[in-house]
């Protein structure tokens, strides 16, 4: 039984098409807590986030956009997440993936506090890995796994924990990279686990060889999960929809696997557009992801496979 802390993001800032405030309602609507429950965990909602008010921020790179609303957000929700973490599972509602910027900021200030290293699994059609700087479309959404590892150009942003070695991060579903991404990535240790990966390998033998690198250490497993993940016909509730993402099967093994592995400490669930959805199927469907996440099986075997 995994006491699990409900932690709304509405977070709107990270990026230009409105309505991913409503993520964490939708949640709620399509029965998350209740799913929770019903696999025999203790749910506590903590309610939705809000940052204090700000004064604007400006930015060297004009298309840059709600800089100081995304900071606020990247405060508030590094408080939340921190919080949480010594007191459960967290599992925070978006919002678009800005949140994580302050979600995995929290989560790192307990990994220091325990002394513990922490992993970062990444779902995600985008490698968001841009920072202010380099971002062209000025969507702060595409950065936060540049700040989780580190990288320099988030000095308005409050001083990342403690880095995550890019070694720790793992990407799956990546479809969709832009060239300073890319130039950037590439000589960093970063694993990117692309649609090629997956097509060759399947998903679940470079997931299981992940899982295997966090159990060796006794690391925190932090899992960051975008809509956008999944194929849009399946998730079509999400602004930036990229073709070729992972089917229903995929997505469901990869949170079966995770459950198995018994390793992940805390959760996002980005970048839900309810206002894009076609009668909630994507909040259904996210919703269950997390109980495939919590231990909801197909058939229940005696065997552990991970
Ligand atoms: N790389 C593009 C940009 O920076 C698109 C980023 C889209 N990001 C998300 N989250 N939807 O993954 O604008
Ligand atoms: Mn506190
Ligand atoms: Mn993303
Ligand atoms: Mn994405």
């Amino acid at each position: 039984m995994t006491h699990c802390i409900l932690i709304g993001a509405p977070v709107d800032s990270g990026q230009k098409r409105a309505g991913c405030l409503m993520g964490p309602a939708a949640y709620r609507v399509a029965g998350l807590a209740q799913t929770l429950v019903a696999l025999g965990h203790g749910v506590e909602d903590r309610g939705d986030v809000s940052p204090a008010p700000r004064d604007p921020v400006p930015h060297a790179n004009p298309a840059v956009h709600h800089l100081a609303e995304t900071i606020g957000w990247t405060e508030a929700l590094s408080e939340a997440g921190s919080d949480a973490m010594a007191n459960g599972f967290p599992i925070f509602m978006g919002g678009d993936h800005s949140l994580s910027l302050g979600s995995v900021a929290g989560v790192a200030r307990h990994a220091v506090r325990v002394g513990r290293p922490l992993f970062v699994l990444w779902l995600d059609a985008h490698t968001d890995f841009h920072t202010p700087e380099t971002t062209q479309s000025g969507n702060l959404h595409g950065t936060p796994v540049a700040y989780i590892a580190g990288r320099l150009g988030f000095d308005d942003f409050p001083p990342f924990p403690a880095p995550v070695p890019p070694a720790n991060i793992c990407m799956f579903g990546i479809r969709s990279v832009d060239e300073a991404e890319q130039s950037a990535l590439m000589p960093e240790e970063v694993e990117i686990n692309d649609m090629r990966v997956l097509d060759e390998r399947g998903i679940g033998a470079p997931l299981r060889e992940f899982l295997a690198r966090v159990e060796a250490v006794n690391g925190l497993l932090h899992v960051s999960l975008d809509v956008d993940f999944l194929d849009p016909t399946i998730a079509p509730a999400v602004g930036t929809t990229v073709p070729g993402g992972t089917t229903f099967r995929e997505a469901h093994l990869v949170m079966e696997l995770l459950h198995e592995s018994g390793l992940v400490t805390s959760l996002d669930l980005v970048e839900l557009n309810p206002f894009l959805d076609d009668r909630g199927r994507t909040a259904r469907l996210m919703v269950d992801l997390v109980g495939s996440l919590m231990g909801r099986k197909v058939f229940d075997r005696p065997t552990r496979s991970f």
